[in-house]
């Protein structure tokens, strides 16, 4: 049976999502040129940042007049933490946000009242473009807490008028029994955690292809067309993509159409994107490939101007809306791996092992040195049904060709049990790096 077409009536878009681009700019700009002044007069750090560059916020005349302005970074964040950017007193604040990070001190972001509202809304426009509808029932496995994921889709759901069920991740029986017995159309989770959701019903022997979900709304961690067709099949359902990052909001800056598939359009109203040479600095054309820059457009407690977001990406026409689409992430610069002087992403790996029908999405690279050389291992389970059968004989080394053909690296593939590799509840660890660790 054809999954049903979920995209939404044109009544059911805000008219800027199908403006003019001329609409769109002049919007742009008058709301950039606000958005520095506010910066300047109220942030500290901006005025210090703008002045050492010899930039003012009236130099601003045109969109791209940008570009003269200093980019801001995590190590910006990190410098003035806890509440350094911050634009309003504290009591103008309504929420605060933070992110883990790898390593030292949690990344900060704080929210008004109004930005809570712009963020609902640009949510509740993301499960619109999904396919999602008010009166949905939405299961809600994004981690709540600090995270933005959990709470920013629950208000963006119940924004749209959704029946939010707040599960957040974990208790993984649980999830299935819920989803199981409330029969919700929607589900958002990373697309890592779904895989383990997914486990979960085959071992309970139910029927992953029954459920009454249509559409599953997949981010937070990059993913790949690959895994796109597993979902789709396992479940039987959409998998849409959907983008955000704390310091500029959280979930809900871009996100998929379920029409089009075909990347993430920006929620340009709010958001003004820029591609950058990484090692340069310099702005890139559109449909060139590079460091996705974010500048805010109307947040008022934490304005962010030209927030280097360290993801690779490239801008592209819109398609189903006016604004411009920004293709499927290939990863964060950070998580590039440079292995013998080849550029890797952890997703071109998945996007090859996914070929495999006898493979499942769990997988892990592991880095090692070996005296002076490195090497990547790539461990990925089998199907259940397929473990233990001829059908993966001679498929480990099948695959590292495919990987030394494709992308140009040598690999060592081993094809585990089902269950071998660690599930995360939340983002997945794709990489274990353990070339510092070894001497050689
Ligand atoms: O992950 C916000 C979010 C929650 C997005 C739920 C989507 C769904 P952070 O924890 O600050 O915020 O992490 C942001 O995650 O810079 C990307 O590297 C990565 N990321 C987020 N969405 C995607 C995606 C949330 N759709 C960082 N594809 C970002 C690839 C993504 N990577």
């Amino acid at each position: 049976m054809p999954r049903p077409d979920l995209a939404p009536d044109r009544a059911d878009l805000a008219p800027i999502e199908i403006a003019s681009r001329d609409e769109i700019a002049a919007l742009q700009l008058a709301r950039l040129k606000k958005t520095l002044a506010e910066a300047y007069a109220n942030v500290p750090h901006y005025r210090a940042a703008f002045e050492a560059a010899g930039v003012h916020p009236e130099d601003c005349r045109t969109l791209e007049d940008l570009a003269h302005f200093p980019m801001t970074t995590k190590a910006d964040l990190r410098a003035t933490y806890p509440f350094g950017l911050f634009a309003v007193p504290r009591a103008a604040l309504a929420r605060i946000h933070a992110s883990s990070g790898t390593t030292g001190k949690p990344t900060v972001v704080g929210y008004t009242r109004g930005d809570l509202d712009v963020w609902a809304a640009l949510v509740a426009r993301s499960i619109v473009a999904a396919g999602g509808r008010a009166g949905m029932m939405l299961h809600n496995a994004y981690g709540y807490g600090l995270f933005t994921g959990g709470l920013g889709l629950h208000a963006g759901a119940e924004h749209l008028g959704c029946v939010v069920v707040p599960v957040s991740g974990g208790m993984t029986e649980r999830q299935v029994q819920l989803i199981a017995d409330f029969a919700p159309d929607i589900i958002t989770v990373t697309p890592s955690y779904l895989l383990a959701i997914l486990d979960e019903f085959r071992r309970q022997g139910r029927d992953p292809r029954a459920t009454s979900l249509k559409v599953a709304i997949l981010g937070a961690e990059p993913w790949s067309e690959a895994m796109r067709a597993e979902i789709e099949a396992a479940f039987d359902i959409h998998a849409v993509d959907i983008y955000g990052l704390s310091e500029v909001m959280g979930p809900g800056v871009a996100s998929e159409c379920v029409e089009t598939k075909d990347g993430l359009h920006l929620w340009e109203d709010h958001f003004y994107p820029e591609i950058i040479d990484p090692e340069s600095g310099a702005v890139l054309p559109d449909g060139e490939r590079g460091e996705l820059v974010l500048t805010s457009l109307t947040k008022e407690a934490m304005p962010v101007i030209r927030y280097r977001t360290r993801d690779l990406t490239r801008l592209l026409p819109g398609t189903a809306r006016s604004f411009r689409r920004m293709e499927r992430i290939q990863g964060r610069s950070d998580d590039m791996i440079i292995l013998r002087g080849v550029n890797v992403f952890p997703s071109q790996i998945e996007e090859i092992l996914l070929r495999s029908a006898f493979l499942t999405g769990h997988y892990q690279i592991e880095l090692t040195r070996e005296g002076r050389m490195d090497a990547m291992a790539v461990r990925i389970e089998a199907e259940p049904d397929a473990w233990g059968t001829p059908a993966l004989a001679g498929e480990d080394v099948n695959l590292a060709h495919h990987i030394k053909d494709t992308i140009g690296v040598t690999a060592s593939v081993a094809i585990v049990a089902p269950g071998s590799i660690e599930r995360s509840l939340g983002k997945a660890r794709r990489v274990i790096d353990r070339r510092g660790q070894q001497t050689g």
